[in-house]
């Protein structure tokens, strides 16, 4: 399987298991399983083929390991647009965490935040690497510092993914160390 068709399988993926299962007939449950054989066969009945083996080959070498699988099913560990409960435990965050974004949102991030916009939850980084390649997605790329510590005090919750990423509903301007 070549690169190529590994991220074009993978974006299928989370165009399907993240925003528009119903795009291809598809429900997922309300933690966000479907049942991989069902999957296997929607995207086929609308016109993408692929394999249990490439579909698992896509999931082991996944590079952020965007997808989970349990006995016979398969569902997105994070990042999800459409309403799913993935059961995800709270957590104690590390003491800083990190927001990786562009120049242009920094005013409106100083003055409201950081707000989940079109997904679930702010989604923030165990390290500033990280944090780069996220911002990086947008053009050059801007890190925040999250003081977790302080919120975590505060009350707010933080969850962590099963690929290690950091979810909270949203960040309040004076828990941000802006450049
Ligand atoms: C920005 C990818 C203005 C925020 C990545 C970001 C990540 C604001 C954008 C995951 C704002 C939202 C998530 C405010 C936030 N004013 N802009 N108040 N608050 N923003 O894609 O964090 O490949 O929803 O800075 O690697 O960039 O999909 O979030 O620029 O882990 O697996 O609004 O998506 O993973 O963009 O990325 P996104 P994100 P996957």
């Amino acid at each position: 399987m070549d690169d190529r068709r590994t991220v074009k399988v993978s974006k299928y993926l989370s165009k399907h298991l993240r925003h528009q299962p119903e795009r291809i007939g598809l429900t997922l449950d309300e933690a966000g399983w479907v049942e991989i054989d069902t999957l296997i066969a929607a995207a086929a009945a609308h016109g993408f083929r692929f394999t249990r083996e490439e579909l698992d080959h896509v999931v082991a070498t996944n590079d952020k390991r965007r997808f989970a699988i349990e006995g016979t099913r398969i569902r997105a560990s994070q990042g999800h647009s459409i309403d799913v409960n993935l059961g995800l435990p709270a957590a104690t965050p590390p003491p800083y965490l990190y927001h990786g974004t562009v120049a242009r949102n920094l005013e409106s991030i100083r003055s409201e935040g950081l707000r989940p916009m079109h997904r679930h939850d702010v989604h923030l980084s165990a390290d500033r690497e990280t944090a780069t390649r996220v911002g990086a997605r947008r053009g050059r790329p801007v890190v925040l510092s999250v003081d977790a510590a302080a919120m975590h005090r505060d009350g707010h919750v933080f969850r962590v993914s099963a690929n290690g990423v950091w979810l909270t509903q949203a960040v309040p301007p004076q828990y941000l160390r802006l450049p």
